[in-house]
């Protein structure tokens, strides 16, 4: 079975660990527990093929910073969260989606997402921000609600085509006649801000 790696990343409590748990254990858990860092492995049907995912959970904890660094560095895709209620977790997150592009030679296929959307009534971010982010950074982009596991395999099975399309498009650009040119012809497909 094809295998992919995707790490989770975000601001402490937007919900990246609800996500996980959801996916792999269809559990939801309403007390908090920071995360230290974590690892699971989904079997995900991707359109006509199987894909075991491997997901890395990250967690804020400056003290985790290099741990962090070398799961940006193994992860073919990431889930960036934020959540729909916290104003400083969008900006959070366009923070640590520099750091991701500072340490990454290629383009990073990325899925946005904007969690704790059954908590709309305490909305402190747009729709139409998390569009407009999305559209910078030319990635799929949804707003779910972890809680209920709401959309959640469909983010992860947006991100595994994310990867697909992401490392189609570098195979073609590195074919020999490309290079034979010396100027392979590089299509900007997902910019990190
Ligand atoms: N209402 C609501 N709460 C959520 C949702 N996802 C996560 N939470 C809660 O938000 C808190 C932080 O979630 P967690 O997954 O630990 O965040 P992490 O720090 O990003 O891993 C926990 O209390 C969760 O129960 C959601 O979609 N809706
Ligand atoms: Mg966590």
């Amino acid at each position: 079975m094809k295998k992919v790696t995707c790490v989770v990343v975000g601001d402490a409590g937007v919900g990246k660990s609800t996500i996980i748990t959801q996916l792999t254990q269809s559990v939801f858990e309403e007390d908090y527990k920071p995360t230290v860092e974590d690892e699971a492995t989904f079997p995900l049907l991707v359109g006509d093929h199987d894909v075991e995912l491997t997901i890395y959970d990250t967690s804020g904890n400056v003290e985790f910073a290099r741990m962090r660094e070398d799961k940006y560095k193994l992860g073919e895709g990431f889930l960036a969260v934020y959540s729909i209620t916290s104003d400083e977790s969008f900006k959070e997150l366009k923070t640590i989606l520099d750091k991701l592009k500072a340490l990454k030679e290629n383009t990073v296929p990325i899925v946005l997402v904007g969690c704790k959307l059954d908590s709309d009534e305490q909305r402190q971010v747009t729709t139409e921000q998390g569009a407009e982010m999305a559209k910078l950074l030319n990635c799929p982009f949804a707003e779910i609600n972890a809680k209920e596991r709401d959309h959640v395999v469909d983010v992860f099975t947006r991100l595994v085509r994310e990867i697909e399309r992401i490392s189609s498009q570098h195979k073609v650009e590195t074919t020999p006649a490309a290079a034979a040119k010396g100027k392979p012809k590089k299509k900007k497909c997902c910019t990190v801000l």
